[in-house]
């Protein structure tokens, strides 16, 4: 009876740890609130520095080619990604990390029509800061080159990427954007679904994991019963 009890509690565990795994603390990672809530965004126009559309948080048709498209929910967070020569584009927000937390997962899609000539790529980053703005790690880089090329769209790109050595500490998420020409194409760059959940173990050894538990279980179950009767009958 004891070893079907325990059968029954293995796979309720292994049930109710599967509805865990998400445990994101990413505040408005989907832009869902219609706005920056919870994110710092900022560019460096001024001085000289102009940019094609500033950092917009809006429903689907937005943007230069009035083409946005959330990849979820109503809303998606976009900027022109075109510009001034110098033109930099930050959005961050400062999260703490914990095993809960530990895979970040985010959402980017990249438009964009080379207009004329240029020499120099854009760039597009997802970087981990510390609190001061201090470089920790580059977790991606995309570099698009304009020279020319013809109307692309990328479509929404899907990454994910193992936080785990940042456990225990704040840091400071941050996507970044250079434009190092000026208005040598326009373009839209446009993020969705940023979060943040439980570094998620493989199916098969979060399964091998499970049965070698409740294996180990139920073999000291019948130690046990065992034992007893051993004690019984002499
Ligand atoms: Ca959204």
């Amino acid at each position: 009876m004891r070893v079907i009890q325990l059968a029954v509690a293995c796979v309720a565990v292994l049930v109710a740890s599967a509805g865990q795994v998400q445990a994101g603390i990413i505040t408005n990672g989907g832009f869902e609130t219609g706005d920056f809530t919870g994110w710092t965004a900022t560019s460096n126009v001024g001085g000289g520095i102009i940019e094609l559309v500033p950092w917009t948080v809006s429903g689907s048709g937005g943007g230069f080619f009035l083409n946005s498209s959330p990849n979820s929910g109503g809303f998606s967070a976009y900027n022109g990604f075109d510009g001034g020569a110098g033109l930099e584009y930050r959005l961050y927000q400062d999260v703490s990390i914990d095993a809960s937390s530990a895979t970040l997962t985010t959402n980017h899609r990249i438009v964009y029509l080379g207009d004329g000539t240029s020499s120099l790529d854009r760039i597009f980053e997802i970087n981990v800061l510390d609190t001061s703005d201090v470089l920790l790690a580059n977790l991606y880089t995309s570099s698009t080159t304009m020279n020319g090329a013809p109307f692309t769209d990328t479509g929404w790109l899907n990454n994910s990427f193992d936080l785990s050595s940042f456990i225990g500490s704040t840091i400071r998420l941050e996507f970044f954007q250079s434009i190092p020409e000026s208005y040598t194409g326009p373009a839209h760059l446009e993020l969705d679904d940023i979060s943040l959940s439980a570094a998620v173990p493989e199916p098969s050894s979060l399964t091998l994991f499970g049965i070698g538990a409740c294996v180990a279980g139920i073999g000291a179950c019948r130690r046990r019963r065992r034992q007893k009767q051993q004690q019984a009958t002499s």
